[in-house]
């Protein structure tokens, strides 16, 4: 027998709160709450295929440890208090650090945040809070692509096709991305590829989900990736497949350079066969419409922006970037990955894909705030640089979509850094392992409770709607913000009425940028998704963003020779780090949810765990020069034998072990992927204490 249905029983639609497809479901609501996720045919990315994270993600919405009061930490204790309380302390806090050094108070980001919540927490950063120091967690994610295409055509839109393109490619590299974990609704058009008698190869160390679907799979150490796509550059100008999609600065370097890789070298150094490496250069050379696509794999190295620039070169010099079906792209990650790169909370930005360093830019913005631009700060520190900075130069931080305690590269010292603080403010709808350590933490608002847009892995902008009200004391994150605003005195330019208010200043705000969306409208939104730039509420969308000329100085793109590092000693282990299915990003959302099972474990190749005596059941101890770490190991053949492969999901894990210092110069990237590590078992390890599950701690020096 079936219950019977509430009388307010309604469907909402919206947007999964995950990853950067940006799925669209419709939302069952009873008594106030939502009971059930169902995926739409009418879902205009995945076409009602919705993974096992998006089908879970209610599990978050009403658990026992959503946070509903703000928490003051009082004694060494977080303890609840009221919101006047919680805004006194705020002004206490910040004030004094506002009225003399502003730039000592940091602000950190995410690309979680919709579209508006990203153009405010920018906005409150330069114009309430006056200090330089605002950046986010995209530099931790495509930010090396993002620079790459940044400094090449002058933009970045991370797919400038839509996705459904892929399926008329007839050859698709995967370079360092495992989508069939991380963006699995993207397998139907691999499939669809397929089908049609495209081939598909997995570029990864390890062989991935991804990779067995793909059917092609090539294996090059960790951190060469850049050198394969000079070699593949390499061939094609041997063969005579140079043909440049358009004119460009710098291809006669780019070429030259090329000369220096023959298939001999590039396959000693890539630890690949030279007979595999030529076939997938015979198959790119013949290929009508091959498409690039890189991922965390390629980009999380300090030569992460040369890494995406050869392989950038390589689809240029070609003549298929920017084609339909072909070419190159970034596949973006999280949920507003792409529009949490646009508009204002990267500490280079204005709102629009504007440019903080330039005149004509801060003059646009600056007479929208009403304010003078010489009342604008300068680019101030990014993120990692931010997080090295606490406790020192920075006082004061607040956090609003991030857990670094486990996300920053060389966690355990971030972690000492954040402890360092004098004010650590966490705006947090679950108790982080970075909330747990603030000094106030404010109950803010989930996915389903608020409206907004966000902006996926494609450009496409959607409309993410509210289908519940915050619990208890909870209030709406751009709520929060103004409220932040005004508690330390400078209201001004954040006393909006209704979200509307803010939202339509935000399309208004990208207006003449080059991420305009200023033709969208919620009511726009609701007849049709659109891929920016939009900018006329008459005029069309998008979906085609990289065709020349170029929104650069002077219409030419501009193609930068790419410089990499020695190749690592062949018998040195190398530690990468990524994601599994069923966990998202730092686990806040994730690891408390019953329906999304994993487990933290190192893997490694049965010959690397014979050579260390490890057995199966065994527990690894891992050891880098930033730290050490210890998982249960899990022996697979399924991973080259000089590679280590963690998950990041779990504190105490991957990022003890990740260099904090080291970063891309371009993009300012740590390096995520790619440390030089030692294994040993982890019962001979002296002074390691080892609880049941994870143990872990940072090295004493
Ligand atoms: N389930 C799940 N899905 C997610 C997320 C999540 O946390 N969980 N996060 C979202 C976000 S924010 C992002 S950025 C995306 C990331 O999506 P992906 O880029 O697919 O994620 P990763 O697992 O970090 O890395 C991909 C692959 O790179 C390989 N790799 C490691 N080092 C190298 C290397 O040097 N070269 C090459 N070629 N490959 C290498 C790894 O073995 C891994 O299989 O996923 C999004 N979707
Ligand atoms: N070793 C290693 N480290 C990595 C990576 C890797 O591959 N390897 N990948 C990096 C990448 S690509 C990324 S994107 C980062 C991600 O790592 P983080 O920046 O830590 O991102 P999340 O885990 O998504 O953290 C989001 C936090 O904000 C909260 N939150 C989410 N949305 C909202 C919201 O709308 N409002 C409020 N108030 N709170 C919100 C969540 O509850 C959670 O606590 O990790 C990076 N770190
Ligand atoms: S996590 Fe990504 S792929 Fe999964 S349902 Fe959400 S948006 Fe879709
Ligand atoms: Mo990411």
């Amino acid at each position: 027998m079936t219950a019977p249905t509430p009388p307010d029983a309604r469907l909402v639609r919206t947007t999964c709160p995950y990853c950067a497809v940006q799925c669209t479901f419709d939302l069952h609501i009873e008594r106030g709450l939502p009971v059930k996720v169902t995926p739409t045919k009418d879902c205009p990315v995945a076409h009602g295929t919705v993974c096992k994270k998006g089908l879970a993600a209610l599990s978050d919405v009403r658990h026992p440890e959503r946070l509903t009061q703000p928490l003051l930490r009082k004694n060494g204790e977080l303890v609840p208090v009221g919101w006047a309380e919680a805004l006194a302390y705020v002004r206490d806090a910040l004030t004094p650090l506002l009225d003399t050094r502003p730039d000592a108070v940091g602000v950190f980001g995410s690309g979680s945040l919709t579209n508006e919540k990203t153009y405010l927490l920018g906005k409150f950063a330069r114009l309430a809070l006056k200090t330089a120091n605002i950046d986010y967690n995209g530099r931790y994610c495509m930010a090396s692509a993002s620079s790459a295409l940044n400094r090449s055509v002058g933009y970045d839109r991370g797919l400038g096709f839509p996705l459904a393109d892929m399926g008329s490619s007839d050859l698709i590299l995967l370079v360092g991305a495992n989508i069939a974990e991380t963006l699995p609704p993207i397998m139907q058009y691999l499939k669809a590829a397929k089908d049609r008698g495209g081939v598909i190869y997995a570029i990864d160390p390890r062989a991935t989900t991804t990779a067995k679907v793909a059917g092609q799979h090539l294996s090059p150490r960790v951190g060469t990736d850049g050198v394969l796509a000079l070699g593949v550059l390499h061939l094609m100008k041997q063969w005579g497949k140079i043909r440049p999609t358009a004119p460009a600065h710098g291809m006669p370097g780019v070429l030259a350079q090329a000369d220096d890789y023959p298939p001999a070298r590039v396959a000693h150094e890539c630890g690949i066969d030279e007979a595999d490496l030529l076939t997938l250069a015979r198959r790119y050379a013949d290929a009508a419409r091959p498409l690039i696509l890189t991922g965390r794999g390629a980009e999380q190295h300090a030569h992460g922006t040369d890494t995406v620039q050869a392989w950038l070169n390589l689809a240029f010099l070609t003549g298929h970037f920017g084609k339909p079906g072909g070419g190159y792209g970034t596949l973006t990650g999280q949920g507003n990955g792409q529009g949490g790169r646009e508009h204002g909370q990267k500490n280079d930005q204005l709102p629009g894909a504007r440019s903080l360093k330039d005149p004509r830019h801060r003059a646009e913005i600056a007479a929208l705030w009403g304010v003078e631009d010489t009342e604008l700060p300068q680019p101030g520190r990014s993120a990692q640089n931010l997080l090295n900075a606490c406790g020192r130069e920075i006082e004061a931080l607040i956090v609003l979509g991030s857990n670094p305690v486990v996300s920053a590269a060389g966690a355990g010292q971030v972690t000492e850094n954040l402890r360092a603080l004098k004010h650590l403010i966490v705006i947090d709808f679950l108790p982080s392992e970075t909330a747990q350590l603030a000094t106030l933490v404010l109950p803010g608002s989930m996915w389903c409770e608020e409206e907004g847009t966000t902006t996926n892995l494609e450009g496409r902008v959607q409309r993410r709607r509210r289908a519940i009200t915050v619990p208890g004391a909870a209030r709406e994150d751009w709520r929060i913000l103004c409220d932040l605003a005004a508690a330390v005195g400078r209201p001004q330019g954040f006393t909006y009425g209704t979200f509307r208010e803010l939202q339509d200043e935000f399309f208004l705000a990208t207006k003449g940028g080059k991420a305009d969306y200023s033709g969208l409208s919620a009511e726009r939104l609701d007849r049709a998704t659109a891929q920016w730039p939009v900018k006329s509420a008459t005029g069309p969308d998008t979906p085609y963003a990289y065709a020349p000329t170029y929104p650069t100085a002077d219409g030419l793109a501009t193609l930068h020779v790419p410089s990499f590092p020695l190749p690592t000693p062949p018998r040195q282990l190398t530690l990468t780090t990524g994601r599994l299915g069923n966990q998202y990003q730092s686990g806040t959302q994730t690891r408390r949810n019953a329906a999304l099972k994993a487990e933290a474990t190192a893997q490694i190749h049965p010959d690397t765990a014979r050579d260390h005596g490890l057995r199966p059941g065994d527990s690894v101890t891992l050891r880098t020069l930033h730290g050490t770490a210890t998982l249960p190991v899990q022996i697979t053949p399924a991973i080259r034998p000089d590679t280590v492969f963690l998950p990041f999901h779990w504190p105490q894990t991957a990022n003890l072990l990740t260099d904090p210092y080291t970063l891309d110069p371009h993009s300012h990237m740590p390096a995520f992927k790619g440390t030089p590590v030692t294994l040993m078992p982890a019962h001979s390890v002296a002074g390691i204490p080892l609880r049941p599950g994870l143990t872990g701690e940072v090295a004493a020096t």
